[in-house]
């Protein structure tokens, strides 16, 4: 049976958390593979709005067990925070399994994540400062702590004195930063590991075999393909793989298995930190969709830098992804508007790219050539079916489709778990 990937398809907050929780009621199990508190997923039920960081956005549907696999870097007083929280509103975390394989975000990866930023000045990355560079470099390195360390003081303290010994070395030489002792460091993750222990699982194990019986699996991806550090606008990325192929390193789940990749899409652009970014509207018509979309970052509150629909972009999410098909959020914000531009290509000094640049310089030099299609006045949040909306809405999302090279599944119209149309 299958497992379906949830990808972002553009530089995140497409509005996963609200295609995860919709999904909540035909899948058995919702996987985070990557990323971090770094991420932040919106899931609007009636009056009660939720913010998710760490936890899939399954924990919000009564029969899904949320997984956090092993590709997760886990703050655990982060998540320990965020199962409280949950509970203190009535939901319920107790299925939740969490990979022993996961690494952990230690006090010197968010210490260094923010002077390392600090010192980057003018060419810093603008990350959410929640240690995830850092402690994804410390895995790739072999330095990392990981769950199944919390369970033997021993080992994590000299893991984390090994890791410690050049880390405070550049924190007081390098930064002139105090140095960090690893003893109560030790006392206080051996006690999250106690009350992070009845989570614990082997996660590869539970979800190939749950597989194998037939259920669903939904592979739930933070950020967006073009922050994946592979393939994204790097160095202007995150530290994981947030495309499909992700999915299946971060889960354990093998690739013959994937039957599905939906991408999120949304229907103009946004982007969170540096980096370059073609459509960036930098005038009044960028803060329009900034306050319409209430573009704001969920986890640090920053402004989103807002922009016209990619399909540059778009397409090269479907290839990178595979995507079977999209999920195209946020219409409902391009209301009102007298026409509304998509980029289709781009001009990189005199010469035109129909594809995604394969230089990240002709990137940054890349000027959006735009179509300008019809806009529609009507709102359209009330709108349950592809025909109740207007003419121009319709023709907008079927460009849309016809240049992404990939179905429209659904269409969003508003945050509420009921404003979604579904395609046949
Ligand atoms: P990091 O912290 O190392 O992952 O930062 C590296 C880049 O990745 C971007 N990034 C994000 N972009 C969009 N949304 C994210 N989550 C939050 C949200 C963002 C927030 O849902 O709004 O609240 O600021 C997210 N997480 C990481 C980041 O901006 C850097 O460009
Ligand atoms: P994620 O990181 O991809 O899960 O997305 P975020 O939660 O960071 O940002 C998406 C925002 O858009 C959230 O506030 C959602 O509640 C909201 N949202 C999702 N879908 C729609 C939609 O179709 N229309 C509108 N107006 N808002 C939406
Ligand atoms: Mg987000």
């Amino acid at each position: 049976m299958p497992a379906i990937v949830l990808v972002g398809a553009q530089w995140g907050d497409e509005g996963k958390g609200k295609a995860t929780d919709l999904l909540g009621g035909d899948v058995d199990y919702v996987v985070r593979y990557q990323g971090g508190n770094n991420a932040g997923h919106t899931v609007v039920i009636g009056d009660q709005s939720y913010a998710l960081h760490l936890l899939p956005s399954g924990v919000l549907s009564p029969d899904v067990v949320p997984v956090i696999g092993n590709g997760v870097v886990i703050d655990p007083k982060v998540l320990l925070d965020e199962i409280d929280g949950l509970k203190e509103r009535g939901v319920s975390c107790e299925r939740l399994l969490i990979s022993a394989d996961a690494h952990l975000i230690m006090p010197h990866h968010r210490a260094l994540d923010k002077v390392t930023e600090r010192y980057l000045g003018k060419a810093r990355i603008g990350t959410t400062g929640r240690g995830i560079g850092p402690a994804y470099a410390d895995k790739i390195t072999r330095m990392g702590v990981r769950v199944q360390d919390l369970f033997d003081r021993n080992i994590l303290a000299q893991k984390l004195e090994l890791a410690l010994r050049d880390k405070n070395q550049i924190l007081t030489k390098v930064y002139n930063r105090r140095r960090i002792e690893a003893s109560p460091i030790v006392q206080e993750y051996v006690e999250y590991g106690e009350r992070l222990r009845p989570y614990v699982a082997d996660t590869t194990l539970v979800l190939n075999r749950a597989l194998d019986d037939g259920k669903v699996v939904l592979l739930e991806g933070a950020q967006g393909t073009l922050l994946d550090v592979d393939h994204g606008t790097y160095p202007f990325v995150t530290s994981s793989s947030p495309t499909a192929g992700g999915a299946c390193s971060g889960s354990g789940v093998g690739p013959t298995k994937v039957t599905r990749v939906l991408g999120i899409l949304k229907a103009y652009t946004t982007r969170v930190g540096s980096g370059p970014f073609p459509t960036e509207l930098l005038d009044e018509m960028g803060e329009y969709l900034r306050t319409t979309g209430g573009e704001y970052g969920v986890t640090t509150g920053r402004d989103r830098r807002c922009g016209w629909f990619d399909a540059v972009i778009a397409r090269y999410a479907t290839r990178v992804n595979g995507v079977t098909d999209y999920f195209l959020t946020k219409l409902d914000v391009l209301s009102g508007l007298e026409k509304v531009p998509v980029c289709v290509a781009y001009e990189v000094d005199g010469v035109r790219h129909d594809e995604m640049p394969a230089s990240q310089t002709d990137f940054h030099h890349a000027k959006p050539v735009l179509e300008h299609l019809d806009g529609w006045k009507e709102d359209i949040s009330g709108a349950r079916t592809f025909d109740d909306l207007p003419k121009n809405a319709q023709a907008y999302v079927r460009r849309l489709e016809e240049m992404s090279g990939a179905r429209i599944s659904a269409i969003g119209v508003g945050p509420g778990r009921d404003q979604t149309l579904t395609l046949r």
